[in-house]
Order: structure tokens, then sequence, then C-alpha cells
């Protein structure tokens, strides 16, 4: 038996072909969940799919995967991960883990192994959670987190279209019912999207879990009047308010230092002109941490300052929830597995938490679930300059595929 090895030239190729499916002016894509950039994407996943002669799934919410065969039924391991981005999206968040499970089957293949477990390659709908809000949506349905008529009936953050309706439209509601597999063990590589791993110099993050998540959309209506002749004591400015709590948002991070982050990604003011108090404001607050009893102590210190900024103002305040994730563990016996892995291949390798929401958090209460990270340059991701060396994104998808060599047992 010939050891499988990852193609270095194959999967920059398909990475590169992705980066060419909703490519930016300057770099970067755009594949917002649903859109027809999206619906390209699918379809070239699909297309190398069947070329690698997997079988082709689709579920009920658009989850994508293909199955390769084991000598044994049963549940597969399964690798996975997104290929819809940011509206300033880079090459590799998602996109690398895809490719990278596409590539270590084409490696099987090539070295004509065969494995005990079936192997399951995925890509998962709106993971982004840009355009519909929660994120990690598909995988949540997928694995039972999150129920279908209600992401079915989601509205676009921008109130401009039905998630049902889009995937309808673009001809990916499968066949497979919600919740109806769950994995042997579920493995995804991707790029770290921090500063950690470059700036120790570390190849390899053995992942031990994810960071909670809550996202929260404020709507503030106050009363637009002419900018001129309005006495300060007569306004009920909407703006006003949205802008105290987009400092009281920056001041919760501060007090309770890291790891609270705290993000006001959205801050809209309507009618919008230059001489006219809004009447409308529209932001979202998204806070993570990993303690589950800081992200609650943060998220009613939010409320308070809102309801009070608000109040003050004379402004009415709606909050509506966009997204709720407690904390998530990984499993340990997993993350051993890809440290030893890495090592094996003398590769530095450290372990660390995930400040970003991933699909493998959906698939931790239910399977061994697990991550691998590679650095990412600078830092930098949901930016087009995301970028990540070849030797690091080679050297992640052949810690993935010994891991999952391991799981799926390698039979000559
Ligand atoms: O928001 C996140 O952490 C992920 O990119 N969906
Ligand atoms: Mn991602
Ligand atoms: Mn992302």
């Amino acid at each position: 038996m010939t050891a499988p090895s990852i193609s270095s030239p194959r999967l920059m190729a398909r990475l590169r072909r992705m980066g060419e499916i909703g490519a930016l002016e300057g770099g970067g894509v755009c594949r917002l969940a649903l859109s027809d950039a999206d619906r390209e994407g699918r379809d070239q996943f699909v297309a190398w799919l069947e070329a690698l002669g997997l079988t082709v799934q689709i579920d009920v919410i658009g989850n994508i995967w293909g199955l390769r065969p084991g000598l044994e039924e049963g549940p597969p391991v399964m690798i996975g991960s997104h290929i819809d981005t940011v509206a300033t999206g880079g090459l590799y968040d998602g996109t690398l883990g895809v490719m990278a499970g596409l590539e270590l089957v084409e490696a099987l293949n090539t070295a004509q192994i065969q494995t005990r477990h079936p192997i399951a390659v995925a890509a998962f709908t709106n993971e982004e959670g840009a355009r519909f809000a929660p994120d990690m949506m598909g995988s949540g349905v997928h694995q039972g987190a999150l129920d279908l008529a209600e992401m079915r009936a989601t509205r676009a953050t921008d109130g401009s279209a039905v998630l049902g309706d889009e995937l309808d439209r673009i001809g990916y509601a499968g066949p497979v019912p919600a919740a109806s597999m769950t994995p042997r063990a579920y493995l995804e590589l991707h790029v770290e999207q921090g500063p950690v791993l470059e700036a120790e110099g570390v190849a390899i993050g053995a992942v031990t879990g994810v960071q909670g998540i809550s996202w929260t959309e404020f709507t503030i209506t106050g009363q637009s009047n002419h900018a001129g002749t309005t006495p300060m004591s007569m306004r009920r400015d909407a703006g006003v308010v949205a802008a105290e709590i987009a400092i009281a948002a920056r001041r919760i991070a501060e007090d309770a230092g890291p790891p609270q982050v705290a993000t006001v990604g959205v801050l809209e003011l309507t009618p919008g002109l230059v001489n006219v108090v809004p009447a409308e404001a529209r932001l979202t607050v998204d806070l993570r941490h990993t303690e589950e009893a800081q992200l609650a102590a943060s998220e009613a210190r939010l409320m308070a300052a809102a309801e009070a900024a608000a109040e003050a103002e004379g402004c009415a305040l709606t909050a509506r929830r966009l997204a709720r994730f407690g904390p998530v563990t990984f499993d340990p016996a997993l993350v051993d597995r890809i440290a030893a892995a890495a090592k094996a291949r003398h590769l530095t390798v450290r372990r660390m938490p995930s400040g970003a929401g991933h699909d493998a958090q959906m698939f931790a209460p239910n399977c061994p679930a697990a991550m691998v990270f590679v650095p990412s340059a600078g830092g930098l991701s949901h930016n087009i300059h995301e970028h990540t060396d070849e030797a690091d994104l080679v050297a992640g998808a052949q810690v993935l595929l010994d891991v999952v060599l391991n799981l799926a047992g390698a039979v000559a």
C-alpha cells in the first residue's frame, strides 16, 4: 500500500478555481449564501464530487456531501466546512476545508486505498450568517440544533429576501431529511482567522473548542426633524442612541478584558441625510466569550445600556436576537489525535480555542468533532487580503488526511 499524499498542485488549483467564483475586483470573493455566486460554487463542488466517484447527497436545507464507500456500511467519517463567504471574503475561509476534503479523497483514490468506514466530504449551507442569520445554519439544521421551517422563513438581514425562496430559486433544496445522519466523527480544516499561530511560529492548531456567540439587532425609533431648527432639548435622535450602544459595546469588552470581544458590524441611519435628525437606526452587536456566564453578563450589560440610552433620548427600542450559541468543547481524544498527527509529521502544534464559529461546533454534541487550524497571515480574515502560505495549507491538509485515515481505517 503506497502512502497517500496531498498534492499541492491539485489543492491549489481547486482553491484558485473557487477564487474565480464570485471574484471581487482587487481580489477576494463574494459568495453570499444562496446567491448566484453560491450556486455556481455549489455546482462546481458537485461536479468535483462526481468526478471523484462519490455519491452526492443534498439535504432539505441545501447541505451537500459526497460519500466514498468503506468496506463496511455505517456512518462515515465526515470532513466538512463551507463555501459561502462574507461580502468581503478571502480565498480560504471555509473553502480550504472543503477543498482539502476533495484532495484527501483524490489522494486515497490515487493510492488506491480503501477504508474500513465510509468517508464523506461536505459543504454546509450558510455558515457565515452574513446574509441570513444565524451563522452555522446549514450544519445546525443537519444536526438538529436548528429548525428547518424556521430557517426557511428567515428574512435576509437587509430585508431583501426569504431564505426558503432563495434556496428553491437556486435549486438546492434537496431530498435528504434534516437531522437524518450523524457521522462516526467530524473533522474540519480551517484557517485560524486570528494572529496566534503566526505570532508564535506554530504550523498547526489543534482546536479545543469554540467560544460562545451572541448576535443582537437593535432598532431605535426616534423622530426625524430639521438639523438646524430643532433645539437639542426637543430631539429624539435615533442616531445618538445607536452611537451610545456602540460605545457601550466597546466599553463592555474593555472592562471584561480578553477573551471578551464586541463588534458593531451593521449601523444604518434613516433617512441618512446630512440635515435631518435620524428617525430610525439599526445596528447589530456581536459579543463573544469562552465562558457562558461572562457572555450572559455582557449581554445583560449591553441590554441595560441600550434601554437607558433609548429612554434618555425619548426613543423606542426593539432588540432581535440573530444568533446565540454557547461555548463548545471538542472531543479531547480527537484533539489529541490531531496533535499527535502533527508531531508525527514534525510540525509544530499548539492547542487553542477558536474565536470564530464553525460548522464543527454543531457536530460536537452528537459525535467526536474537532478542527485543524493553519496560520492566517497577519491574522486577517473576513477581508479580501486573507492569506495562508501554500506550505501551511498543504501541512494542514496532510494532518487532516492522517487523522481521517486513522479514524476510517486504511485498508490496502
Ligand atoms: O461569525 C463567525 O464566527 C463565522 O465566520 N460564521
Ligand atoms: Mn469559516
Ligand atoms: Mn467566516
